[in-house]
C-alpha cells in the first residue's frame, strides 16, 4: 500500500478529527516531512484537507478506503484499475479498449481532475464521489446500443435503494435526480463499425460523500447531503455490479424492451409536460414512456414522437 493510501487509511481511522503529523509520521513509520509533502501533494490533487495551525491534519470530508479495499480483492467480472487520481476514467478506460482487454474491465478513482460530462462539459470529482468507467463488448450493432445507458441508470437507481434507501427518479436519457438535484450522470460513449459494436465505456459520476462547490448546490446533491450519513462507495459499486451484470446479459439476447416500463416507473416526471433540447431545435410535450430503441416517446398535437437524442429541460 503506498504512503498516500496509508495516509487516507489514517484519516479513516479519526473520522473528522485533527490527526498531528507526528501520530501519521509514527503510524506510517516515514518522516514529519514526508507526511507534509505527501499532505501538499494530496491537496493538488483535489483532496479537501486542511491543516491546522500546529495541531495537525483533517480531512474536511469523511474517508472511505472501501474503493481500495474493493481494487485489492480478485474479481472474475468488474476486474477493477484503481487509481488515486487521474484525468478521467474514460479516458483510462478507452486506452484499456483499445489495448484489446475484455468486458467487464473497471477503472475506479478517488479524484478526477477532468472529469468529464457529455459535450465535453466538466464533471466535478472532489475526493468522496465515486467515479467510475465500465467497459462492455456488446453483441450487437452500434444502434442498439444506446438504451445501455437507460439500463445503467436504473441498475445505478436500484443499488441506491437497496444500500441507502434514497428513492433516486431517472431523468432521460442520463441522470439520477433527488426532487430537482441531480445525485448521479452517466456519460456512455462507443466505436464499432455499421454492424458490429467493438466497445461501450458506460462512465458513472455518484456523489456520496464528497462535498460539491457552490457554483452547483442548487442544482447537484450527494447521498451524504441527503442522509447526513457517510457511505462506503464498494457497497454501492458492488449493488450495482450485482444488478447490472445479468440486466446486461439479458439486454444483449433480448433488448431494452423487458426493461421499458420498469424504466418508466421509476420515470421522474411521467405524464408531465417537458421541454426537450435536440440538435433540431426545442420539442415539447407530455412524456408518456420508452420505446424500445430507448427513445423518448412525447406527445405533442395528439402525436407521439419518438426523440433518441437531446436532453430534457427541467
Ligand atoms: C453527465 O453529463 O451527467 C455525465 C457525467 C459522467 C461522469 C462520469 S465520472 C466517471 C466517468 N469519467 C468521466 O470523466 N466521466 C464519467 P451531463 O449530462 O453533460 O452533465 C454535466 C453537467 O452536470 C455539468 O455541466 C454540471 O452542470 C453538472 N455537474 C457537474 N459535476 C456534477 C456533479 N458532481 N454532480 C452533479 N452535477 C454535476
Amino acid at each position: 500500500m503506498s504512503i498516500r493510501e496509508r495516509l487516507l487509511e489514517a484519516f479513516e481511522r479519526r473520522p473528522g478529527s485533527v490527526v498531528s503529523g507526528e501520530t501519521l509520521a509514527r503510524r506510517l513509520a516515514v518522516s514529519r516531512v514526508a507526511i507534509w509533502k505527501q499532505i501538499n501533494t494530496l491537496k493538488t490533487l483535489g483532496f479537501p484537507l486542511e491543516s491546522a495551525e500546529r495541531s495537525g491534519y483533517r480531512l474536511s470530508v469523511p474517508a472511505d478506503s472501501s474503493l481500495l479495499k474493493f481494487a485489492a480483492a480478485k474479481h472474475t467480472w468488474a476486474v477493477p484499475h484503481y487509481f488515486f487520481n487521474t484525468h478521467s476514467t474514460q479516458t483510462l478506460a478507452k486506452e484499456g479498449a483499445a489495448s484489446g482487454l475484455s468486458e467487464g474491465h473497471l477503472w475506479i478513482a478517488e479524484t478526477q481532475s477532468r472529469g468529464r460530462g457529455r459535450l465535453e462539459r466538466l464533471w466535478e470529482s472532489g475526493y468522496g464521489g465515486l467515479w467510475f468507467s465500465l467497459l462492455v463488448r456488446p453483441k450487437m450493432p452500434p444502434s442498439r446500443v444506446p438504451p445501455l445507458t437507460l439500463l445503467a441508470g436504473l441498475c445505478l437507481r436500484n443499488a441506491i435503494q437497496k444500500v441507502c434507501h434514497i428513492d433516486a427518479k431517472l431523468k432521460w436519457p442520463n441522470d439520477l435526480m433527488v426532487g430537482s438535484r441531480k445525485l448521479a450522470g452517466i456519460l456512455t460513449e462507443m466505436s464499432g463499425q455499421m454492424d458490429r459494436t467493438d466497445w461501450t465505456i458506460i462512465g458513472i459520476g455518484l456523489n456520496v460523500n464528497n462535498t460539491i462547490s457552490k457554483k452547483l448546490s442548487d442544482v447537484a446533491v450527494s447521498l451524504y447531503r441527503l442522509t447526513g450519513k457517510s457511505w462506503k462507495r464498494a457497497d454501492i459499486l458492488r449493488a450495482f455490479i450485482s444488478e447490472f451484470r445479468p440486466s446486461y446479459l439479458r439486454f444483449q439476447k433480448q433488448g431494452f424492451e423487458p426493461f421499458q416500463v420498469r424504466y418508466w416507473s421509476q420515470y421522474c416526471a411521467p405524464n408531465k409536460l417537458v421541454r426537450l433540447r435536440t440538435a433540431g431545435g426545442i420539442v415539447s410535450g407530455i412524456a408518456r414512456g420508452v420505446d424500445a430503441s430507448g427513445a423518448i416517446m412525447i406527445e405533442s398535437r395528439r402525436k407521439i414522437l419518438s426523440i433518441s437524442e437531446g436532453e430534457i429541460i427541467l
